[in-house]
């Protein structure tokens, strides 16, 4: 029989030009798993290969980590396209609301963790395992069955990918997820982790934040918050999982603006999940949602509507979404 990484090497074989795209606005597991693709292509196969993505780099901690590993990936542009032979998708998948896969070109590979999508089954290789917290637990059983032990610097950024992804392992970490973050953690760069972990944040963070938590109102055991305007388009994850700290709350709803773009983000501490179902039901066929049992997020264009019916909407859809009375009224966290 032959593994996972074997198949995986045979299908990146052939074609010289490799194009690895993490999700748009790529978080530390997107970039840690790009970055260990990078490398098991180098020395399994001898050969280069292109990181890059769409959409922004903008929470204060991914800096860093992109900092640590000496930017690695770069804005994708048109000549990427033109280079490549063949892309391979990390963290993401062909067709998914956060994937930059273009149509025109062969996807070699597709190495993942949200649930499998319909438009996946074209790529020639494709290890999607949605039981997982982290596409770096599936890249770091790569390198553990190449015999590849991980420099210090990779180890940091996998270890890092899966500690975000799984909230410290308290959010959808698998047995397997624990293995891999064991195996890295006596490889792990310590003193680079607290640079990491402690990034100093500009001032805007802090006005935003201030938004977030005066914008948010609760109705029932939900959150739900509208901060506007945004610097950079994964501040909503940040504040919805800063929100669902919030006593008596099951769900926390984030969404803002950036670049013409709404982003959302959804979080549940229900054990059962259905936070991906959540952004759909938001989202509608008005953009593109996706996500896991605990995390979802979603994005839509702001062409066709004004912003206040749009939250005023969008809200509508969550509370209908989750049984709870159209007319509720959101209370604010405080007075
Ligand atoms: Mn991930």
């Amino acid at each position: 029989m032959t593994s996972q990484l074997d198949a995986l090497l045979e299908a990146l074989n052939d074609p010289p030009n490799i194009l690895i795209l993490p999700h748009n606005n790529p978080d530390p597991d997107a970039i840690a798993s790009a970055v260990a693709l990078q490398y098991l292509i180098e020395k399994q196969l001898g050969r280069k290969s292109r990181i890059r993505y769409k959409g922004f780099i903008g929470r204060a901690e991914n800096r860093a980590l992109v900092t640590f590993l000496r930017n690695p990936l770069h804005p994708l542009t048109d000549a990427d396209f033109q280079w490549a032979d063949t892309v391979v998708l990390v963290d993401n998948q062909p067709g998914a609301g956060n994937s930059a896969g273009n149509a025109s070109l062969p996807i070699a590979a597709v190495i993942d963790h949200h649930p499998l999508l319909r438009t996946t089954a074209n790529a020639a290789f494709v290890d999607v395992r949605p039981k997982l917290g982290a596409t770096a637990t599936i890249l770091t059983s790569y390198l553990q069955e190449a015999d590849l032990l991980p420099t210090s610097v990779l180890a940091t950024a996998l270890f890092y990918g899966i500690k975000t992804d799984t909230l410290s392992l308290v959010r959808g970490a698998s047995e397997v997820d624990i293995a891999a973050y064991l195996y890295l953690q006596p490889h792990v760069d310590i003193n680079a982790l607290i640079r990491i972990e402690t990034a100093q944040v500009p001032t805007d963070y802090f006005a935003q934040l201030d938004t977030a938590v005066r914008k948010a109102r609760i109705y029932q055991d939900v959150v739900i918050a509208f901060i506007g305007p945004m610097t950079y388009p994964d501040l909503v994850s940040e504040m919805a999982d800063l929100l669902l700290r919030l006593e008596g709350v099951q769900w926390s709803v984030c969404m803002g603006i950036h670049n013409g773009t709404l982003s959302l983000s959804v979080r549940t501490r229900r054990r059962r999940g259905g936070a991906g179902g959540l952004a759909q039901a938001i989202v509608k066929k008005d953009g593109t949602a996706g996500g896991h049992g605990m995390m979802g997020g979603g994005q839509l264009s702001l062409d066709k509507w004004d912003t206040p019916t749009l939250v005023a909407e969008l809200t509508q859809r969550v509370l209908l979404h989750l049984d709870i009375p159209s007319m509720t009224v959101g209370i604010p966290l405080f007075v």
